[in-house]
């Protein structure tokens, strides 16, 4: 007798949300109230998330174009955790991201230029030309690199936060990952190591309820990721990735706590990517499980109209100042387009340059 299988190991409808309403597009889209945050710091938050909406867009056109030729991961949808995030985070600090960077790297104060041409593989590139969209490092502002492996660089996190903790200079290092991070052994065993060793580190959870075509809830029994830091005893929280003051009110405590007292802590922001798994396309990634309107229901929760939206009805900025900011930004990211398709090619001699053990 054969027994189907997919009826053995697959759920037949998600199990009631463990996020609340924090799973649900239809909620939390409404303009974003100032509070009593500055409006300064706030439209400095604003420009910071488009500024990353547009350089991705140049990013999906350059991958349009043939231009580029290896994988991007677009993070369109999710800016607000990376601004929020780093609005606490400085030079000396110690951030790493994964396969879908390039809003960790940008808001860390990472260089455009390099950027576009570290997804060529040009020499002038971040990583020298050696590493495309995944590979991005910028040290001198705090981004220690980015990589492929899901969950590899949270224990690498884990090893400049101990650096960091015998300088004693009070920076922190912090891990941004997705959820399907939280599959890997690694993620689990550094949660452990840093709540046992009290790191001053930050595990920055991106749910987007993906990992590449597969929902959360046919890969775990809960979606709710924060969970796993109660089995480390390490404070945790679950908030609204679609939000960036929220984020960065967190942020702002927790940073403070990893940097005053040693305390390490788990943010998991729920948000949504709005383009495929991997490359510009919505409709596809690798054999993208969503429907289309999903995807427009997460529109509707734009981070940066949210902000935007919120920040008008308060008087503190016009439509059409934003859209002066976004087109002379667009301008820039053009000139630069251009400037750096005429960029060099990694030498061949530099070859095994980053090889070790020759
Ligand atoms: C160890 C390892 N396993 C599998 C992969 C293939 N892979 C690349 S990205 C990805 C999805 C990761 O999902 P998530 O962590 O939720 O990040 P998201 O893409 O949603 O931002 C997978 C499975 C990989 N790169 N590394
Ligand atoms: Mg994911």
């Amino acid at each position: 007798m054969s027994i189907p299988i997919h009826s053995l190991t697959l759920p037949a409808a998600p199990p009631p949300s463990q996020l609340g309403t924090l799973a649900d597009p239809s909620q939390h889209s409404g303009p974003l109230a100032p509070g009593t945050h500055l409006p300064a710091q706030l439209i400095r938050m604003l420009h910071e998330m488009t500024r990353i909406r547009l350089v991705e867009n140049t990013l999906a056109a350059m991958a349009e174009a043939g231009e580029i030729k290896g994988p991007l991961h677009l993070t369109t949808g999710q800016e607000a955790v990376a601004v929020g995030v780093a609005a606490y985070l400085r030079k000396t600090d110690r951030a790493f991201g994964s396969h879908r960077s390039h809003g960790h790297y940008l808001a860390m104060g990472g260089n455009a230029r390099a950027l576009l041409a570290e997804a060529l593989g040009k020499a002038t590139g971040c990583s020298g030309g050696f590493g495309g969209s995944m590979h991005l490092c910028a040290r001198e502002v705090g981004f220690y690199g980015s990589a492929p492996i899901v969950g590899g660089t949270i224990a690498l996190a884990a090893g400049a936060a101990i650096a960091a903790k015998f300088d004693g200079k009070g920076d922190i290092a912090v891990a941004f990952f997705g959820d399907g991070a939280s599959e890997e052994g690694v993620f689990h065993e550094t949660l452990n190591l840093a709540s046992l060793m009290r790191l001053p580190m930050l595990f920055i959870a991106e749910n987007n309820l993906f990992s590449s075509h597969l929902d959360l809830h046919l890969r775990q029994p809960s979606n709710r990721i924060a969970r796993f830091a109660d089995a480390a005893c390490m404070e945790q929280a679950t908030i609204d990735g679609n939000d960036v003051i929220q984020v960065s009110d967190y942020a702002a405590k927790l940073v403070e706590n990893a940097r005053r007292r040693s305390c390490p802590a788990l943010l998991e922001c729920v948000t949504y990517r709005w383009h495929g798994h991997v490359g510009p396309r919505a409709d596809m990634g690798v054999g993208e499980r969503r429907t289309p309107e999903d995807i427009k229901a997460w529109k509707a929760r734009d981070p940066i109209e949210r902000l935007l939206a919120g920040l008008v009805a308060a008087g503190h900025c016009t439509r059409q100042a934003h859209e002066a900011f976004t087109a002379s930004t667009k301008k820039e990211l053009d000139a630069l387009r251009r400037d750096v398709s005429s960029d060099p090619w990694p030498a061949e001699s530099s070859l095994l340059e980053k090889v070790y053990g020759r």
